[in-house]
């Protein structure tokens, strides 16, 4: 055992420094999304992940993930992140051997593997485990690909190749081998086939209704969300149909170029390539397919998002309305950031009276506190997020359908929840599913896209960016709505918000980026934007800002 254990290392630092030296000196950091730069200094990276995926497997004793993706950056860009057993993101704790292991220079990469080995206390270093390695469609994954299948087979770990796949999916795959399949088959066939069978069975033979009207126009970001609904819209059998635009070709370098949700999101504007039909249904999804959007364009050109807030109001208020149905006693939660715009969190508070909580940015914190309701619904306002159920809960819909005491509005109403748990992908945040749900809930209301979006009126908001001389000197509490320093910022902030009807503003670093984010709202869009500013230039003020100071000129 020590001798295969030696022998493998030496493969594991020859590999490392002949075939994936560190070709980059400054260090980068597991953020909340993994390492994400420019493709070109990733292939050390990836080689690590491999070797670290491998390590992972062997102390969790189960299936790893390993993703290949930038997601909604551009396509030169690419990253990568870890899946855990169960579909979560990579444990916290973990985040940090995985910054260590990519900083490290390659000399010293053998005592930091030592270390994590011994930390451990890893001892089963000759078994295979399995990691299931994807990769969307950037020009640049496959070959970060292989790097990653070298770190896994020189850490002796058994990769297995899904090729161009969601984000979600590979989260799907991974959490179906770590159940024995019970959460469905770990394959695109499986994936596909569970998603639209329940989809088909809650629509029914009528697939139109009132006035929701079975059409979408879908933006696919030139990226993987294009390349896999084609296969859906075969499973779907015309129950729904999805028009297809930005589905150019890998390497068309048009990825997330001017479309897909993250641009219209940030830019709260119509994407390029779809046609501009009044009042018609459109959605985006970003170029790993994890984020969704919807949106429409009315008779006078004017453009209105449905953002993930409105997605999730949706959603969490057709649940609660079907729960009430079947008579089961269940709790509903509902999850959101501080991002989430104040008009929602009233909605859901005082008119679905469903509870809400508030976490800090990142989807691990969302999907942690989700779980602690019996159904939980998750969703940032940029367009990610699910809905988990309790394995509890989950037995309890089923045993209740098989009891003959039902009414029928209660039996319905449980046959109706237990197809509906299987449109959703629960593992993470899933654009592909999230469409397949707003479309269930869209028909089953009858409505069309402006009866969903009078639910109630967005406050008007803004986002800025404030460049720093150390972001870390601002730090968060209270799910980052206060800043706790630098000292006497968050005194500032109270005093010109309170100036403003209705305002609220924060400000976080951000995970992603070298720079402060400010969020603001106000009741007018000039009240807001000049909260913005104020909370801005402030923080350019204590936080050591550089360059000019935000100003609305700009
Ligand atoms: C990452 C997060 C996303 C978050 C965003 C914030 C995951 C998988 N992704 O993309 O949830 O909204 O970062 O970025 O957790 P920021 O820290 O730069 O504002
Ligand atoms: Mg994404």
């Amino acid at each position: 055992m020590e001798n295969n254990n030696k022998q493998r290392c030496r493969t594991v630092y020859a590999f490392a420094r002949e075939m994936y030296p560190k070709t980059v000196k400054h260090d980068i950091s597991y953020g909340t999304a993994g390492f994400r730069t420019r493709a070109t200094d990733l292939h050390y990276v990836m080689y690590r992940m491999g070797l670290l995926a491998v390590l992972r497997a062997r102390v969790k004793k189960a299936v790893i993930g390993v993703m290949i993706t930038a997601s909604h950056n551009p396509e030169p860009d690419n990253g990568v992140k870890l899946v855990d057993p169960m579909g979560e993101m990579l444990e916290q704790s973990w985040e940090k051997w995985a910054t260590k292991l990519a900083n490290v220079p390659d000399d010293k990469l053998e005592s930091v593997i030592n270390e994590l080995i011994k930390e451990y206390d890893i001892q089963n270093m000759n078994d295979r485990p399995e990691i299931l390695v994807g990769k969307d469609t950037r020009p640049s994954s496959p070959s970060l690909a292989k790097a990653v299948i070298d770190g896994v087979l020189a850490m002796g770990g058994k990769p297995i190749d899904y090729g161009i796949v969601t984000t979600p999916q590979l989260h799907y795959f991974v959490v179906c081998k770590n159940t024995n399949k019970a959460y469905g088959e770990p394959t695109e066939e499986g994936y596909y086939r569970k998603l639209t069978n329940a989809f088909k069975k809650v629509r029914g033979d009528d697939f139109n209704n009132g006035n929701y009207i079975n059409k979408v126009l879908y933006d696919g970001a030139n990226g993987v969300g294009a390349k896999k609904v084609k296969f859906l819209k075969e499973g779907l059998e015309g129950s729904l149909i999805i028009d297809m635009y930005n589905d150019e070709i890998i390497g068309s370098g048009k990825l997330n170029y001017l479309c897909g949700a993250d641009y219209v999101k940030t830019n709260q504007t119509f994407p390029t390539g779809l046609p501009q039909t009044p009042n018609q249904r459109c959605c985006s999804v970003d170029g790993d397919a994890d984020r969704l959007m919807y949106y429409y364009l009315d008779e006078n050109e004017k453009f209105h998002m449905m953002d993930g807030d409105r997605i999730a109001t949706l959603i969490a208020g057709y649940l609660k309305e079907i729960l009430e149905n079947t008579g089961l006693k269940l709790n509903l939660g509902l999850v959101q950031t501080a991002y989430a715009n104040g008009a929602s969190t009233d909605y859901i508070t005082n008119e679905l009276k469903v509870p809400v909580a508030c976490v800090p940015t990142g989807v691990k914190w969302l999907h942690h506190k989700a779980l602690e309701y019996d159904i939980g619904v998750y969703f940032e306002a940029n367009g990610h997020g699910t809905v988990v159920f309790k394995d509890e809960a989950k037995r309890k819909i089923k045993s209740a359908f098989q009891t003959n005491n039902l009414t029928k509005t209660q039996k319905d109403a449980t046959l109706r929840l237990i197809n509906i748990i299987d449109i959703i992908n629960e593992t993470v945040g899933d654009a592909i599913s999230d469409m397949l749900l707003v479309e269930t809930i869209l028909h089953a209301k009858g409505w069309d896209i402006k009866q969903w979006e009078e639910a109630y009126h967005d406050l008007p908001n803004r986002l800025l960016k404030v460049t720093v001389q150390d972001r870390t000197v601002i730090t968060t509490t209270d799910a980052e709505r206060k800043c706790v320093t630098p000292e006497g910022l968050q005194d500032e902030i109270d005093k010109i918000v309170s100036k403003y009807p209705k305002g609220r503003s924060f400000v976080r670093p951000s995970g992603t980026e070298d720079v402060v984010r400010v969020y603001a709202e106000a009741a007018t869009k000039e009240d807001c934007d000049k909260l913005a500013y104020e909370v801005g230039k402030k923080v350019h003020e204590l936080a050591g800002g550089t360059g000019d100071a935000p100003s609305a000129s700009k």
